[in-house]
């Protein structure tokens, strides 16, 4: 088979596994099918609360998280609709969740920053920027306690590493050998301001290496770069190295939540993004490895089915009783059948 060319973006000489680069695209359309999916929601009403989409963003998801296993832990964002979906939770369930019915992956009680699912190892996503990486560092030192092989991936955006919890969590990620992979999906912005002007220094790898934590850069929109560079560093964890970091530049295509029409960013930075953007960088891979479009264009129809199925389905689905608003309030359980 002919590789892709530089052309298209792929560096000439680099190995394609057409099976795995079929899949990523696939997983990347099913991903941007659930947030434009979750925007329509909003826009007739049947999604509550605020949604950050992560459209432009979908080769972090799919070149990370889709190759982590079963057991595996993931901590998530207020941006991670496509962390959730590529660590194999339901869309059905993860829709049912946004409008708020009793089918919803929590009850219809969590909603878009709320979404867990530890029946796939997803603990979590969090509306607080960079409380989900010492919960990373504290999920990876009970999994040191309870022994085995599983390890803990953790992603936050670029704005989470000015926060302290960031140098806490490494820190103890480190001092510990802790099995965490960071991730630290850059897409340029914390909210409506470039990271950049808050960020002091080089920025998440160099920091990360100040603290004993070996940090890879990659380019985030190229989905197989990224699975090449998280494989070797899950590897890496996964076999007793302690944590490690994957710092992946990429960009939100859309605003900050979908209020935000992002009318602070150039046209032409918008473009140029637009022109990387890692749906249509996969697919052209694949039309230039002999994949017939029409079979790329049913890759799209599908995902974009499967969602509008989900939709009509939790629009048609009951909302929770109210009794269910005091289940599940300061109950922490039994530590013996806590999740990891
Ligand atoms: C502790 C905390 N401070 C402020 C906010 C408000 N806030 C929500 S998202 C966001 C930007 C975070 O930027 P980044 O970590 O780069 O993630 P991105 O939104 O770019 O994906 C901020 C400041 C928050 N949710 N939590």
């Amino acid at each position: 088979m002919e590789r892709p060319h530089a052309a298209a973006g792929v560096p000439a000489g680099r190995n394609l596994d057409l099976g795995r680069l079929r899949a990523h695209h696939r997983l990347m359309l099913r991903i941007r099918a659930l947030e434009e999916t979750a925007l329509r929601g909003l826009a007739e009403k049947q999604v509550f609360g605020a949604i950050h989409p992560s459209i432009g963003q979908e080769a972090v998801a799919a070149g990370v998280v889709a190759q982590l296993l079963r057991d595996d832990i993931l901590l998530s964002t207020h941006r991670g609709h496509g962390h959730t979906l590529a660590k194999g939770a339901s869309a059905g369930a993860m829709l049912m969740e946004l409008l708020g019915r009793a089918g919803g992956v929590c009850g219809g009680k969590g909603g878009s920053m709320h979404i867990a699912d530890f029946g796939v190892g997803m603990l979590g996503a969090n509306g607080v920027v960079a409380a989900n990486i010492v919960i990373a560092a504290g999920a990876a030192h009970a999994i040191r306690l309870q022994g085995g092989a599983r390890i803990v991936c953790c992603l936050f955006g670029d704005g989470a590493i000015n926060r302290g919890p960031f140098l806490e969590g490494l820190n103890w990620a480190a001092a510990f050998r802790l099995p965490v992979l960071f991730v630290c999906e850059d897409n340029g912005f914390a909210a409506t301001t470039r990271a950049a002007a808050l960020t002091a220094g080089p920025g998440a790898s160099a920091r990360a290496r100040a603290l004993g934590v070996p940090a890879e850069e990659v380019d985030g929109n190229d989905v197989l770069a990224v699975e090449a560079a998280a494989a070797a560093l899950i590897a890496a964890v996964r076999g007793g190295g302690g944590p490690r970091l994957l710092h992946a530049r990429t960009y939100r295509l859309t605003g900050h939540t979908a209020a935000d029409a992002a009318a602070y960013r150039p046209a032409d930075e918008v473009a140029a993004a637009r022109a990387r953007d890692p749906i249509a960088l996969a697919a052209a891979w694949l039309a230039e490895a002999g994949v017939p479009e029409a079979e790329i264009a049913a890759d799209r129809a599908a995902a974009a089915a499967e969602m509008a199925a989900a939709y009509d389905a939790a629009c048609a689905a009951p909302f929770p009783d109210a009794a269910a608003a005091f289940r599940d309030v300061q109950d922490i359980g039994s530590p013996a059948e806590m999740p990891f």
